[in-house]
């Protein structure tokens, strides 16, 4: 199946990006928390490996604490620099602040030093769709300058916003890469929101999520959808848990397409518990591997 999730506007984000870097002292990476192996676009690393970057797991909120902690000590081993964020309640944004002054005070310094009036340090902030780009920018400059929603694909252009304090930071479009090669790349995307919902089948989304849910989170899961045990095929707990819900087609039949929803939707507010879908340990194996 081909399916399009590279539209032509992120292609020409990523070109317009790529004329803007120039402006640009250094990128704040937005990925989820909850998937940060998968929702990284190679795109960006390629696009300016020489800057200084910041990866921000954000909505970690939703992500599971443990695991999250994992991944930021992963990534120190690679000397990447990370930080846990919750975009809406603003916890990480002061560790954000001051890690983005010190990377970049160097070349403002010898900026001074050259005789040059002082000017905002102006951030790229970059990322898959839906990871709360637009979001984070809000909480940074405490203005409701970005248009923000629950859906990939919101925001079309680059836009500057001043913070008022040093930073001036620029907006942009989410993008994606032209080809999502891995199958449970593609899920993890899709259950998180980062592509468009009807790019991939409602029911096959929600039936991955679900293995996945019982294999790495039973308890939360059972105690949810009201499940006693679990069958070795997951099939029969997963149609159980979608009577146990009421959803059901006239005459009784069970509606696998209404549950593939109702789970996707409570997965994405975080009413089964605080979960990560990828934890560094098997990225590691991955890498390992190769
Ligand atoms: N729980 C939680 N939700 C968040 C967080 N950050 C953003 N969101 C929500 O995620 C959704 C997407 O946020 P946006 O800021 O529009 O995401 P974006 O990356 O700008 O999306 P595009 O412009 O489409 O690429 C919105 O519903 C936000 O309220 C966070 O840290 N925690
Ligand atoms: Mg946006």
């Amino acid at each position: 199946m081909s399916v399009n999730w590279f539209p032509g506007h992120m292609a020409k984000a990523l070109r317009e990006m790529k004329t803007i870097l120039g402006q640009v002292d250094l990128i704040i990476e937005t990925c989820d928390a909850r998937i940060p192996r998968s929702s990284r676009n190679p795109e960006l690393k390629r696009l300016a490996p020489q800057k200084p970057l910041i990866l921000v797991l954000n909505k970690a909120d939703l992500s599971d604490p443990a695991v999250t902690k994992a991944w930021l000590e992963y990534y120190k081993e690679k000397h990447v620099h990370a930080i846990a964020c919750d975009s809406i309640r603003r916890t990480g944004l002061n560790q954000l602040n001051q890690l983005a002054l010190s990377l970049t005070r160097e070349k403002i310094d010898q900026a001074a030093a050259r005789g040059r009036r002082f000017r905002p340090i102006r951030l790229l902030v970059a990322g898959i769709p839906n990871t709360g780009k637009s979001t984070l920018i809000n909480a940074f400059s405490k203005r409701k300058a970005a248009k923000t929603a629950d859906k990939p694909g919101l925001t079309r252009q680059l836009s500057w916003t001043r913070t008022g304090g040093q930073f001036e930071l620029l907006d942009s479009p989410g993008v994606l890469w032209p080809k999502i090669e891995s199958d449970v790349d593609q899920w993890h995307l899709a259950t998180t929101g980062a592509i468009r919902d009807d790019l991939l089948a409602t029911e096959e989304i929600a039936f991955s999520l679900w293995k996945q849910l019982l294999e790495q989170y039973p308890d939360a899961t059972l105690a949810r959808y009201q499940i006693d045990t679990i069958d070795e095929d997951p099939i029969i707990s997963f149609e159980q848990a979608a009577r146990n819900r009421g959803c059901l087609k006239a005459g009784g039949t069970v509606d696998l397409n209404r549950f593939s929803s109702v789970l996707i939707d409570e997965f994405r507010g975080g009413q089964i518990g605080r979960i990560s879908l990828e934890s560094p340990v098997l990225q590691i194996k991955s890498e390992k591997n190769r």
